[in-house]
């Protein structure tokens, strides 16, 4: 039988950090709901939750990365809403966002997690932030539970 190292969803212990991109509220703010449900379903006091928040989604990769450099969080989530327009403005948010975050973790070592929703429209946003395709809010603290349990497990091994 191979060594099995999985996360596991019992996150009392540990500290968790939202960072939240004030664009698009109307959206945004459901998902904070959706990942604060999460935490606090999961066990995580409220005194173990930061949010923070920023002016948009291209702002949020640095927030993350400096909470995440505190030492602080076990990990660290990221949340806002990137919706096309008419101009190519939207390629590049996203694009930077989506980097932006990624490069926070490898450089940070902290699971820091991806709950931007980048969409073709408003109806889509709205889909994924509390009605028929669930909410990615939710999903993002569920998937920052599995990761800080799993990067604590790996740590553990002898
Ligand atoms: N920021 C968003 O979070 N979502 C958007 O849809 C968006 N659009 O469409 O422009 C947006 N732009 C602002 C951007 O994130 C920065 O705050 C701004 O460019 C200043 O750096």
């Amino acid at each position: 039988m191979p060594r099995i190292i999985e996360g596991q969803f019992d996150a009392a212990s540990n500290a968790f950090a939202i960072v939240v991109s004030r664009w698009n509220s109307f959206v945004v703010d459901k998902l904070l709901e959706g990942a604060l449900d999460g935490l606090r379903r999961h066990g995580v006091a409220e005194e173990n939750i930061t949010v923070a928040y920023c002016p948009g989604s291209f702002e949020l990769p640095l927030v993350v990365r400096k909470l995440a450099d505190s030492g602080r969080y076990g990990a660290v989530i990221a949340l806002g809403a990137v919706i096309r327009g008419a101009t190519p403005h939207f390629d590049y948010v996203a694009s930077e966002v989506a980097k932006g975050v990624s490069a926070a973790a490898n450089a940070s070592k902290v699971p820091c997690i991806f709950g931007v929703l980048t969409t073709d429209t408003i109806e889509q946003a709205i889909e994924r932030s509390g009605s028929k395709a669930g909410n990615k809010g939710y999903e993002a603290a569920m998937v920052a539970i599995e990761m800080t349990s799993l990067l604590g497990n790996i740590d553990k091994l002898d």
